[in-house]
């Protein structure tokens, strides 16, 4: 089919001419505006490059952003300070986009979209509609100009918590509300949407929407590489996936020496008449790694030194979102890695950054037995696009992503109303 060989070839055209924007190096794009000094709790960048938003309960989450001609968005010196806490709490020190690698299933395209098709260049201009209530900001991209590409505002996320006592004469229940951080990055045909939500109770949520339009493809589906998409069976959109890839760089409680541990819950079926019963294990990852997501398997990272008033340390757990790990790279055959930071170790695959001759440029290659003590966290989360009629026109976004969790960061709930402070450790009985 002509159309989709032109818009194929299109999207060639738009890497080429991302390669010769690039020249000779990463450009580095802020905003337009600056100024102002920085309070001693509030991270060091000017008040420009700052985001700071106190939340229901009391809750203030504070960091910097920047924005990259290859990765796109980055979050920078992330904390979270809970109501009580004396101080904000390091979280991360950066985050942001890896890679989104996107092979087509008939084996004819395949994409590294961030390093290869020109993402970061894409940056598009928001509507203020497309910002409720937010504020945008402007994002100074070299020789393409300022795009209004930033947004952050808040959006309500339903119950954050409800109890209700015993005699139903009483319930406790709070409606949140999410700091949102989100720019939509436009690559050929597709849109994504790059979104960090940070809730009040500590948890942070990344996600990647993919919408904008289909790159059609024509390709006989009775194969079970496409699917028709037009009348009849004459237009058949390629299969495809979406490999995304983040990568985080803990710094709990200001150091880079966070622990990473596996946990693995085993389940044993009843004897006779008994019950099921289940037994978890911990294991310190110590050494790179190359993990594979199982159930009952789970993954978090440890502060080398915050406690929090209960005296446990201090962690955030890694909790992936549906997954269709996809195993055609070797890079995308496990769902998290944990290596040793190296500067020049920043994309899950097509590293375009030097790290010498010879140097392998994915991710998998980098976990070679090296002990860890300043952990660089990975995540790979892969969608399976079957198209479908409904994905035009335009294509309803769909969302791939992942939560950390806060793990003892704090001793109980941080939006835990007075009257229920005391129950820490010790629930009311009949409660
Ligand atoms: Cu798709």
């Amino acid at each position: 089919m002509l159309f989709s060989r032109l818009r194929r070839a299109r999207r060639h055209g738009a890497v080429l001419a991302a390669a010769a924007l690039l020249g000779t190096a990463t450009a580095a794009a802020g905003p337009v505006t600056a100024t102002a000094a920085p309070a001693p709790t509030r991270p060091d960048c000017s008040a420009a490059y700052r985001i700071e938003q106190k939340l229901d309960g009391g809750t203030t989450w504070r960091m910097c952003w920047r924005y990259d001609t290859d990765h796109g968005l980055i979050l920078n010196k992330v904390t979270y300070q809970p109501k009580g806490a004396a101080a904000p709490i390091r979280v991360l020190n950066s985050a942001k986009l890896a890679q989104i690698h996107v092979p087509y299933d008939d084996g004819n395209a395949e994409y590294d979209d961030l390093t290869g098709a020109g993402f970061g260049w894409g940056l598009q201009n928001l509507r203020p509609a497309e910002c409720p209530g937010g504020t945008l900001t402007p994002v100074k991209i070299p020789e393409a100009g300022t795009v209004n590409g930033l947004c952050t505002t808040t959006r309500s996320r339903g119950h954050a918590y409800r109890m209700a006592n015993d005699e139903g004469t009483k319930v406790w229940q709070a409606q949140g509300k999410d700091l949102l951080v989100y720019t939509v990055n436009k690559v050929a045909w597709y849109e994504y949407i790059t979104e960090w939500r940070f809730s009040s109770d500590g948890l942070i949520s990344a996600n990647v929407g993919a919408t904008g339009s289909l790159s059609p493809g024509d390709y006989n589906a009775t194969d079970g590489r496409g699917w028709p998409i037009g009348p009849g069976a004459g237009s058949y959109a390629t299969s495809h996936a979406h490999n995304v890839f983040w990568r985080l760089d803990f710094g709990l409680d200001g150091s880079v020496k966070d622990r990473i541990e596996q946990f693995d819950s085993k389940v044993t079926p009843p004897r006779g008449s008994g019950q099921p019963k289940a037994k978890t294990t911990r294991t310190p990852v110590t050494k790179e790694l190359a993990g594979d997501a199982k159930t009952m398997r789970w993954w978090r990272v440890v502060s080398a030194n915050g406690k929090n008033k209960d005296g446990h340390p201090r962690s955030y757990e890694i909790v992936p979102g549906p997954s269709a790990k996809h195993d055609g790279r070797s890079f995308t055959r496990h769902d998290v890695y944990f290596t040793q930071t190296k500067p020049c170790e920043q994309f899950a695959s097509n590293n375009i950054r030097d790290c010498g001759a010879g140097a392998p440029d994915s991710v998998d290659k980098w976990v070679n037995g090296e002990t860890l003590t300043d952990p660089a966290v990975w995540v790979n989360i892969g969608f399976h696009h079957i198209a479908r009629d409904e994905d035009q026109q335009p294509m309803p976004v769909h969302w791939q992503g992942f939560q950390l969790a806060p793990r003892d960061v704090t001793a109980m709930n941080p939006l835990t109303p007075a009257d229920l402070a005391d129950q820490n450790g010790a629930p009311r009985l009949g409660s």
